[in-house]
């Protein structure tokens, strides 16, 4: 990672008074939790449809809860990386912040940030495919498996966002408006390969905001970025966090 890149990124925040930041499972993986694609990722070898899709729940709704519950008890283990804490930290430092974040495991939130945009859900919330009654659990292990409501005996399940189904409306409204108005999106640890998600790196980008991505490898989105910072994100994060200074 050349030095002379993260200062211009520093630089940059610096200046910014509305910043986004849309992250992927990568920023959790100095965590222990593994990401979705590439070599030792969670799909590796594992029928994407089958574990996250509702067509693959209807058909064998244990098989995917056994998926879920293990990701479920690993998460039990783990803590927010050194990414995680800047960015927490950050929310005190710019005009306008807000993390958008792909991931479900509620590590952004475990570090202190205060209002996260979670696009595709949370493996911590439980809904009723019956009759759509959620709730906070973070039961780990369920004592059987699939979990069933309290209300009707309906079949629960993670309330997570498959292949094929709609965003959280206001959620995705909201990440589309501050990635629409800010200066600068740091985009990190994200493939960029799942859209709508993906899509508020193009909205940032229109609109004229610069885009930084923090990334040991290319993405789907590597080309539209103005900055590539190319590492793991537990050490390019604080290395540009120390260079920004005291807020
Ligand atoms: C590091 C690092 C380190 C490693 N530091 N970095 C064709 C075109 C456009 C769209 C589509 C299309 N065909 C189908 C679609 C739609 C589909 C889609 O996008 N598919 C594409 C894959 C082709 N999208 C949908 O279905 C979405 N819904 C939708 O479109 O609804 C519209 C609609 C609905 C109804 C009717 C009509 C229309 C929903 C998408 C939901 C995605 N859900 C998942 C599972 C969530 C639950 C769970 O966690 O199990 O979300 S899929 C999975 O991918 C998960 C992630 O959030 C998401 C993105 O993955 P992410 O985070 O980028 O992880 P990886 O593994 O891909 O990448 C990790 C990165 O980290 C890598 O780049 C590494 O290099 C990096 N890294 N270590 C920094 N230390
Ligand atoms: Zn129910």
């Amino acid at each position: 990672m050349p030095e002379d890149d993260v200062a211009r990124v520093a630089e940059l925040l610096r200046g910014a008074g509305k910043v986004v930041v849309f992250t992927g499972a990568g920023v959790s993986a100095e965590s222990g939790v593994p990401t979705f694609r590439g070599a030792g990722g969670l799909w590796e070898g594992r029928p994407v449809e089958q574990l996250a899709s509702p067509q693959g729940f209807v058909a064998d709704p244990v098989v995917v809860w056994e998926f879920y519950q293990q990701r479920r008890a690993n998460l039990t283990r783990v803590k927010p990386n050194p990414a995680h804490e800047v960015l927490a930290r950050w929310q005190y430092r710019f005009t306008s912040y807000t993390i958008a974040t792909q991931n479900v495991d509620g590590l952004h939130q475990a570090a202190g940030a205060q209002h996260v945009l979670e696009l595709h859900g949370s493996i911590w919330v439980i809904r009723c495919s019956a009759c759509g009654r959620a709730r906070v659990d973070r039961t780990v292990p369920f004592p059987a498996l699939p979990p069933r409501c309290e209300t009707c005996g309906g079949i629960e399940r993670p309330g997570v966002v498959w292949f094929g189904e709609s965003l959280p409306e206001e959620v995705l409204d909201a990440a589309t408006a501050a990635a629409g108005s800010c200066d600068v999106l740091v985009v990190v640890g994200t493939s960029a390969v799942v859209y709508p998600a993906a899509g508020l790196v193009h909205v940032a980008s229109a609109a004229g905001a610069t885009v930084v991505e923090v990334n040991p490898e290319a993405s789907a989105i590597s080309h539209i970025a103005q900055h590539s910072l190319r590492g793991p994100a537990g050490a390019v994060l604080p290395t540009v966090d120390s260079l920004l200074g005291e807020a």
